[in-house]
């Protein structure tokens, strides 16, 4: 495979809506789009709501969260930067591949994130103070009560399952996550799952024991209520997807295990929205799973640790910051009369306060206390552990609850 071309997406060519049908070679190797980058409709259709298959409200419930994440995650690079915290993945360039997939889904449908998925939490209304706990560790982190990594949410309220730092391995887990829904209820009106990674993650073992699995796996006969997603942002830390595969498209993958291939057009959130909702439908009423890959590119770093102008030419990461998915859907929305021309900005003003003002009240709550490194384990604490937990607390100068009442 060689990386999608600048260039090419700058022509703003489209293909038809992918026929969901394992094989079809138009939705495997053609690119879904709907909006070119200035946000001016390719091709509307008159049988379509708004000409595009997207409502009016759809379009600001996306806007609002792509911008709201966007401002997240700057501000979580600056304080990564000034050592206040210590890790940070942002999904900067990929707000529509991340919101308008989540966008697409019910909200008792489950996702298995990768990285960059955050913003799905958030778009179904996870705190965002929560999620500034669990980036913290701190004494508020319901997600993972400070033992994780930033970026490892989870909500079990929001159906929205933590993701392990273990690349690909959630894709495993979303199959079964998906075939537990397929034994559970029945279609065509069941909840699904969704399952997120990388291009890079494509090239793990769990990633073709997941395709198999999605393809066999048939509870009560039909298919399981699963969508594949695969965010291509070109990029696996410094691997480039042309070292991680041959393949011509990653969702051409899709065919040789069985299931539905569709690639779209990442930075563009109609069209994700609208593939990933037909592949949900599908898979909902029983069809065989769809693996959508959405072609996007990793404009920022690949975390807080790298620094891509050591391997890569930014000159074209350059390039592909003009496609961007934000400034493409706020067009749209000017266009359609939805936002005021200076509309964007309001929006980054108010979620740049929002970010602001949480994360003043976040930075005052307290650590996770001590005690918690031997919870949750054992029903009774084994002496050594409890020896430990002795030992720190002393040298932060808190004996425990345990020891002090000794
Ligand atoms: C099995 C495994 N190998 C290596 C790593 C280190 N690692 C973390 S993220 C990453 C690259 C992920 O690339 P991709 O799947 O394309 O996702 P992206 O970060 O681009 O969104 C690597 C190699 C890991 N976490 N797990
Ligand atoms: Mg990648």
């Amino acid at each position: 495979m060689t990386g999608p071309r600048c260039d090419d997406v700058l022509q703003s060519t489209t293909s038809p809506f992918p026929n969901l049908q394992v094989g079809d070679q138009q939705a495997m190797f053609g690119c879904f789009r709907v909006l070119r980058p200035d946000g001016s409709v390719i091709a509307a259709d008159s049988n379509l709501e708004n000409g595009t298959g997207v409502s009016d409200a759809d379009t600001m419930a996306m806007l609002r969260s792509m911008v709201r994440v966007r401002a997240i995650d700057e501000r979580m690079l600056g304080l990564q930067r000034q050592g206040r915290i210590g890790f940070y993945g942002a999904a900067t360039g990929q707000e529509a591949g991340t919101i308008a997939a989540g966008h697409a889904l019910q909200a008792r449908d489950w996702v298995h994130p990768a990285l960059r998925e955050g913003g799905i939490a958030l778009h179904r209304g996870y705190p965002l103070r929560t999620y500034l706990a669990q980036i913290f560790g701190n004494a508020e982190d319901t997600s993972t009560r400070g033992r994780q990594m930033p970026c490892h949410y989870g909500s079990k309220e929001f159906n929205f399952v933590t993701l392990s730092s273990v690349m690909a391995t959630q894709l495993p887990q979303a199959v079964g996550t998906a075939y537990a829904m397929g034994l559970l209820h029945e279609a065509p009106d069941r909840p699904l799952c969704l399952g997120a990674i990388g291009d890079g993650a494509t090239s793990e073992g769990d990633f073709h024991v997941a395709c198999t699995f999605a393809g066999v796996m048939r509870p009560k006969g039909v298919g399981l209520p699963l969508v594949l997603y695969v965010q291509n942002n070109q990029w696996a830390i410094s691997t480039p997807v042309e070292k991680q595969t041959a393949a011509t498209t990653l969702a051409s993958k899709a065919h040789g295990y069985g299931l539905v291939g569709a690639r779209v057009d990442g930075n563009d959130a109609l069209a994700v929205l609208r593939v990933v909702r037909a592949a949900a439908d599908h898979a909902r009423s029983g069809g065989i799973p769809v693996l959508v890959e959405a072609v996007t590119y990793r404009v920022g770093a690949h975390s807080t640790s790298d620094d891509p102008s050591r391997y890569r030419d930014e000159g074209i990461t350059k390039q592909w910051a003009q496609l961007d998915p934000l400034e493409r859907l706020a067009a749209y929305a000017v266009h359609r009369g939805l936002l005021a021309p200076t509309g964007l900005d309001l929006l980054r003003s108010e979620f740049d306060e929002e970010v602001r003002s949480t994360l003043a009240l976040a930075e005052q709550v307290p650590p996770v206390p001590l005690q918690s490194m031997i919870e949750d384990v054992y029903a009774v604490v084994p002496a050594a552990l409890q020896a430990q937990l002795d030992s720190s607390q002393r040298a932060v100068g808190h004996p425990s609850p345990a020891s002090a009442a000794h």
